[in-house]
């Protein structure tokens, strides 16, 4: 572990970009400021140097793949820009256009050559039960190659590994009660097979778009950011939403939404688990900046370990 933060350490000597600008690219002075700050000169050149001996790797599990759609809604800028420009996907099974051996050839080659020093952005759980034969992610020399084959052998020529999703992260919605696959989270499959590769959780069913690309960014060109409890960058998920949220005055003063079409009024008694919530989407907010759950409806709580179970029914206070 510690070998490997020295690597992190040496690459941010060489990319150059200070801690004060990184932290004012990507999280911005106040809200919904993220990926369309990437841009900055300064930036770009320290990713163009980073992604030399960095490229980053994409693979898909148990999920809905709306981890990814999540992040190819972004409009400014467009996704093509953070694909080719910011993260320099080498391996993503929805926008890639190869397939088939081809594909799991040339991804078993990337993860040779860059060995160590690659990361590995995981979408979606991964199924244990069965062998793992509940997704198989494609085949090489006639043999089928499971997600647990695939994270087992790339998570551990990996550099880091960023579990992308609430599913990646924690198991998420396939590991709810009543799931027969035996849905599992990236770090509890690591501690698993004893694979000690840095994870870094970001969770959210989905993870907004700034959440995806910032980690990427922060991991590229400043190293392993800090992280929480649950292993969430405390960049983005270190602030309580409830003690946040515009609506706490209401909360304060016991004046409860009594439905969701209600302009104002706290919405804890329609079952907002802001309360018991980690993330900063009352400031970044969702849709390009447009609204956030709670503007329509409630935050179920959907970056905490144990969703959806722990914060289910969700129209029901806590
Ligand atoms: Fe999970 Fe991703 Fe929720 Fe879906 O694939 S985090 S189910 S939004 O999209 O893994
Ligand atoms: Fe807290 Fe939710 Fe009420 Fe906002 S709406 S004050 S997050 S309970
Ligand atoms: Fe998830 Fe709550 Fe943020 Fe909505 S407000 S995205 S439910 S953490």
């Amino acid at each position: 572990m510690k070998d490997k933060q020295m690597l992190f350490d040496e690459q941010q000597k060489k990319t150059g970009i200070s801690r004060r600008a990184f932290l004012k690219t990507v999280t911005g002075a106040a809200a919904g400021i993220g990926i369309s700050q990437v841009f900055n000169p300064a930036l770009v050149s320290a990713l163009e140097k980073a992604l030399e001996h960095h490229p980053v790797l994409w693979i898909q599990g148990q999920g809905c793949s709306g981890c990814s759609v999540s992040l190819l809604n972004n409009v400014d800028p467009s996704i093509a820009d953070v694909l080719l420009k910011v993260i320099s996907l080498q391996f993503h099974p929805t926008v890639m256009a190869s397939e088939g051996e081809i594909a799991m050839e040339n991804l078993y080659k990337i993860a040779e050559e860059y060995k160590g020093k690659f990361s590995l952005a995981v979408e979606g759980s991964i199924p244990m039960a069965a062998n793992g034969k509940y997704c198989i992610v494609g085949e090489l020399d006639h043999k089928e190659i499971t997600m647990v084959d695939l994270v087992k052998d790339l998570g551990a020529k990996a550099g880091s590994v960023l579990s992308i999703g609430t599913c990646a992260a924690f198991g998420g919605i396939p590991a709810a009660n009543g799931g027969e696959t035996g849905a599992t989270g990236v770090m509890d499959f690591f501690h698993i097979y004893g694979i000690k590769t840095p994870v870094v959780n970001i969770p959210g069913c989905p993870p907004h778009p700034d959440w995806i690309v910032g980690s990427i960014v922060h991991l590229l060109t400043k190293g392993l950011p800090e992280l929480d409890d649950d292993g969430r960058p405390t960049l983005f998920f270190g602030e309580n939403i409830h003690d946040n949220c515009p609506r706490v005055e209401a909360y304060d003063l016991g004046d409860m939404s009594e439905k969701l079409s209600d302009a104002k009024g706290c919405r804890m008694e329609l079952g907002c688990k802001g309360p018991d919530t980690y993330a900063d989407c009352y400031k970044r907010k969702w849709n390009s900046g447009m609204n956030w759950c709670v503007d329509n409806s409630v935050c179920i709580g959907c970056v905490e370990p144990g969703f959806p179970d722990i914060s289910s029914p969700f129209y029901e206070p806590a």
